[in-house]
């Protein structure tokens, strides 16, 4: 009998072994609100622990991960409520499919800079009155020159470099730690390029947009979009500022629409 139970117990444990193999082998599911996520990496059993890729969950939440490789950080930030981001052209619920999709129009990147509509972009900045929300805001990057930014440029946009540069890798490491800046401040992990009509911004676009950023590119520039130069649509005269912040008027008459 002995014999017999010793057999049994090894068999059992063969079994449960075995069944322990069957359940690694398997892939790990991972199930948010009832919906499955599909990652690139699986999940994966560790010392008793289930490892999940943070991104992926933290994503199916309403949340975004940023990757703040200077300082060695994860920051997830939960999502307001709204747009995620700034619609392309031919995101599938855009009024104008077309294989511009990386284009955002300059109205509705002024309606995001300026939500109190007191034409006082990002004014939760130092030494504005308020009223803007910074949780719809992606980060906005000047891509003409220096002296072109310095001279006027959408209020609360940054320079780091002009397009050409703007994929090197100390420009695009000095791009993220801007952006993680920006979504620490609770603005969104997005970023929209600008230079004076599309073109070499859109080239800069795609190269950012490889480099892993979520980048639009304001439809038909700064010149003829937002200071509204060209008849090309939508025009609209846009506020500027200086180096100094200080809001570059347009001249008189002042041009109507
Ligand atoms: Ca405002
Ligand atoms: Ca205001
Ligand atoms: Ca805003």
């Amino acid at each position: 009998m002995k014999r017999k139970s010793i057999i049994l117990i090894l068999t059992l444990s063969l079994v449960l072994i075995a069944a322990t193999w069957a359940i690694a082998d398997s892939p790990i599911k991972l199930l948010v609100n009832g919906n499955e996520i599909k990652s690139d990496v699986a999940p994966v059993l560790q010392n008793d622990r289930v490892l999940v890729p943070v991104r992926f969950v933290s994503e199916a939440l309403g949340c975004e991960v940023i990757w703040d490789k200077e300082n060695q950080s994860v920051v997830i930030t939960k999502i307001g409520g709204g747009d995620k981001y700034l619609k392309g052209q031919n995101d599938p619920d855009a009024a104008e499919p077309s294989i511009h999709s990386n284009f955002v129009k300059a109205p509705d990147l002024l309606a995001v800079l300026d939500d109190d509509k007191d034409n006082d972009l990002c004014d939760y900045r130092d030494g504005h009155n308020g009223g803007d929300n910074i949780a719809n805001d992606p980060l906005v990057v000047d891509l003409r020159t220096k002296k072109d930014y310095d001279a006027g440029h959408i209020p609360g946009a940054i320079f780091i470099a002009q397009a050409q540069d703007i994929g090197m890798k100390e420009n695009s490491d000095k791009l993220r730690q801007e952006l993680a800046a920006h979504v620490a401040k609770g603005g969104k992990s997005q970023i929209v390029v600008y230079c004076f009509t599309a073109h070499t911004a859109g080239l800069a676009a795609g190269v950012l947009g490889a480099d892993g950023f979520n980048v639009k590119n304001l439809r038909f520039g700064y010149s003829i979009t937002w200071e509204g130069t060209k008849s090309a649509d939508p025009t609209i005269y846009g506020p500027r500022e200086d180096a100094n912040g200080i809001a570059v008027p347009y001249p008189a008459p002042a041009p109507t629409k």
